[in-house]
């Protein structure tokens, strides 16, 4: 059997004045229980390093890129890349990303994957970026400080990393952020290169909200982690991988933010569960052979795939509707 030990850490709320240091604290916690669990690979959630910034429309950039890191590692993120190394532990992080690598400051929703020496093996850049770029786009009930505001538009620029697939720590690992996961080409792209981990960290509200028009009425509260585990499990199932979702969660600078963190097997079900709001450690043997019941069965992709019938729908750049019967 080719097993994987997988931890997914959920966090609770990060203060606005929360400091690095001390969030880097409450990760080594978490690294250490799971490592003494036996953990190979623990997984973090998206932008895990400060608050869920995008939920505010920020002006000063001076003031939104203290949100961001310069470099991974740097000062204080060094002591989880050492503890890593020292315990033998691999890990998933996200946090955002500030590359002045081209002359000019580029922003991005990033995650990486560390290996157990602590070196950094795999980087991914969010593609599906929700939300707005300005309040002029926003609807009434936001624009006065509803709770569903996201501004990852303003932030971040469209990954361009696409969804790479790693073999690292004896898997083939793969890796997406939050709104990536509602795509199902996200998890198909991964599928196509034999992705038998996918890990998704995701910062998501606990209340939903719909807007037709003008008009914003509230969803039943549990639509929200119901689209939350739907997502995860029908790519994990359709793709034969293992889906590990990782909240940040809990009432955040006057937020709420789902949990739900949970482990997933390539049949689709929810193997472990995390029970809080809190920062919590919730783990799986994910045994990568399993994967194969579907990739040589059902979702053997060379044999019963249709691509030439899918061909017209990928070459479609827009939308249409269908014509008018009759
Ligand atoms: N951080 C996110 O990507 N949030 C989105 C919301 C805005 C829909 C999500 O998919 O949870």
């Amino acid at each position: 059997m080719r097993k994987l030990r997988v931890a997914a850490a959920q966090m609770g709320p990060v203060a606005k004045d929360e400091s690095r240091a001390e969030v880097v604290q409450r990760l080594l916690k978490m690294m250490r229980g799971a490592a003494e669990m036996g953990v190979d690979l623990v997984c973090y959630p998206e932008l895990a390093l400060t608050t869920f910034f995008p939920r505010w429309c920020i002006d000063s950039k001076d003031e939104f890129d203290l949100y961001f890191e310069r470099e991974l590692p740097g000062p204080e993120t060094r002591p989880l890349f050492d503890e890593a190394a020292r315990l033998k532990i691999g890990f998933y992080l996200g946090y955002a990303e500030l590359d002045v690598s081209s002359g000019e400051k580029k922003r991005f929703n990033t995650t990486v994957i560390v290996d157990k020496a602590g070196r950094i093996v795999g980087k991914y850049r969010k593609v599906h970026l929700p939300g707005h770029k300005d309040l002029s786009t926003v609807g009434g009930t936001a624009k006065s400080g509803h709770v569903v505001n996201n501004f990852e538009r303003r932030y971040f620029e469209l990954g361009d990393l696409g969804f790479p697939v790693w073999r690292a720590m004896g898997a083939n690992l793969g890796m997406c952020i939050c709104n990536d996961r509602r795509w199902p080409e996200t998890f198909r792209a991964m599928g196509l290169r034999d992705v038998e981990v996918v890990m998704c960290g995701y910062n998501t509200s606990a209340v939903s909200a719909r807007r037709i028009g003008n008009r914003e009425t509230l969803l039943p509260s549990h639509i929200g982690m119901f689209h939350n585990h739907l997502s995860m499990q029908a790519g994990a199932y359709q793709n034969s991988t293992w889906v590990v979702g990782i909240a940040k969660c809990g009432r955040e600078e006057g937020h709420d933010l789902m949990g739900g963190s949970c482990i997933i097997s390539p049949q689709g079900e929810i193997v472990a569960l995390a029970h809080t709001l809190e920062d919590e450690v919730i783990v799986a043997d994910c045994d990568l052979d399993e994967c194969e019941i579907g990739k040589g069965g059902m979702f053997n992709f060379d044999r019963y795939r249709r691509i030439e019938h899918y061909r017209i729908i990928t070459e479609q750049t827009g939308r249409t509707s269908p014509p008018a019967a009759g």
